[in-house]
């Protein structure tokens, strides 16, 4: 190769780094859609310059329709210089904002995100996206941030409506209205409605995020029929064996408003093998991250010793002692039972009897029945942690800046 054309080669690559880099600058991409193999996916282009990277990767099919206004939805291909990635369609939902709605193949997806990377575009994540979108709406506080972000994690329809009012309604507006009226308001009367939050928040992360229910008890009371029962198959070996369950089992279901993960675990024993042992210590564990405890008691026989271990490990819980094999003849003396076991359900696993009462019952301990889904509660821990020092706030200064990092702090993610 002469010096000549070595020259314009190196002006050639330049000048295409250089309009690579002038087209596409603050161009993102996002895939939209969930991961996994679907019908369809879609991508997201977004920024100024987005218009130029999509003439650049994308052919219409009719050349006399080739201009991408908004509101105007095209179907084409995306190329790959004279390579087509995929038939899609291209919808312009905005000015600088297209939708590309190609094939919900994941290679095909990769393909065109790695093309748009190649011709400059940054490649986020749909979540980025969402934190981008809502930073620019202006009229939106750390709270209705957060509480729009949070939606993505709700575990529930009732759940994503507790969140969605935070945004206009619940917390965001009585903090708002907290500092708006600081000087006409006592100190102890925010404190107050602090603690009223504080307390409901607890039953809400329940129905917004999940509900970890430990099901706990000697071995041959029921437990594993019980799970059984209730997330509706034979997810759990069930044998008249004492000690059947070794390693913990989960399952969800849905009880009410809650969605449920049952945990089935190990017999809890006082006469241990190794093995068993180290079941129970794993027992103890799930027991210690449960949000409620159900105790399988058999009820056909009289009560046997219960562990003080266990007692002491379930006594700050939400406990329900659930008496079952119900269809026997009864034997169990419920005047004997601990303090902690004192909230009581008979049922049978076996038969499917008095399960609808349970899951009642569930609902009552949790405070999920007749939840308000309209008031105020925390939908993140740092809201959580800045209420819990309001209601330590020694002056309404203190006060004050609290309430103005829980409505003005950056959100960090
Ligand atoms: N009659 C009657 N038998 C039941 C009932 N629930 C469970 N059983 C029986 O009790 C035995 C033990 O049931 P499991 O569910 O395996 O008990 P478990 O508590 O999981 O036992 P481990 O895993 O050994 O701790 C089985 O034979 C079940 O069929 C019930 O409501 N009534
Ligand atoms: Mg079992």
């Amino acid at each position: 190769m002469d010096s000549k054309s070595k020259t314009s080669n190196k002006q050639r690559l330049s000048a295409v780094a250089s309009a690579k880099a002038e087209a596409t600058s603050n161009v993102i991409a996002a895939v939209m859609t969930g991961k996994g193999a679907g019908a369809i996916s879609t991508i997201g282009v977004f920024g100024k310059k987005a218009e130029t990277v999509i003439q650049k990767i994308f052919i219409p099919s009719k050349n006399n329709q080739s201009q991408l206004k908004t509101g105007r939805v095209l179907l084409g291909t995306i190329n790959d210089g004279s390579e087509i990635i995929d038939q899609v369609t291209i919808g312009c939902e905005a000015n600088n904002c297209y939708a590309i709605n190609c094939h919900g193949n994941p290679l095909i997806v990769e393909m065109i995100m790695q093309l748009l990377s190649q011709n400059g575009v940054k490649l986020i994540t749909a979540k980025e996206l969402l934190i981008k979108t809502f930073c620019q709406q202006e009229n939106l506080n750390t709270i209705k941030l957060e509480s729009k972000l949070a939606q993505l994690k709700a575990a529930t329809i009732e759940g994503t409506k507790i969140i969605a009012n935070q945004v206009d309604f619940g917390l965001a507006k009585t903090a708002a209205s907290w500092l708006e009226n600081i000087n006409d308001l006592q100190l102890d009367e925010i404190k107050t409605e602090c603690e009223k939050i504080l307390k409901a928040t607890q039953t809400a992360k329940l129905i917004m995020y999940g509900c970890k229910i430990a099901i706990v008890g000697q071995p041959n009371t029921g437990k594993s029929t019980l799970l059984n029962c209730l997330c509706g198959r034979q997810k759990a070996i069930v044998t008249n064996v004492r000690g059947t369950t070794r390693d913990w089992i989960s399952a969800t279901c849905k009880i009410g408003s809650l969605s449920v993960e049952l945990f089935d675990t190990a017999g809890l024993d006082e006469k241990l093998s190794v093995l068993e042992e180290a079941a129970q210590k794993e027992t103890v564990n799930i027991l210690r991250q449960a949000d409620l405890v159900l105790f399988v008691l058999d009820g056909s026989e009289s009560i046997e010793k219960i562990d003080k271990k266990i007692l002491d490990e379930i006594s700050g819980k939400l406990v329900l002692t659930v008496l079952n094999k119900s269809d026997l003849k009864f034997q169990l003396e419920i005047g004997k039972l601990p303090p902690v076991l004192n909230n009581t359900v008979k049922i049978s696993a076996k038969l499917d009897t008095g399960i609808d009462e349970l899951r009642e019952k569930i609902l009552k301990l949790a405070g999920t029945d007749n939840f308000d889904l309209r008031q105020a509660v925390c939908t993140t821990t740092r809201q959580e942690n800045l209420l819990i020092r309001l209601t330590n706030a020694k002056s309404k200064d203190i006060g004050g800046a609290i309430i103005t990092e829980l409505l003005n702090a950056p959100l960090s993610v």
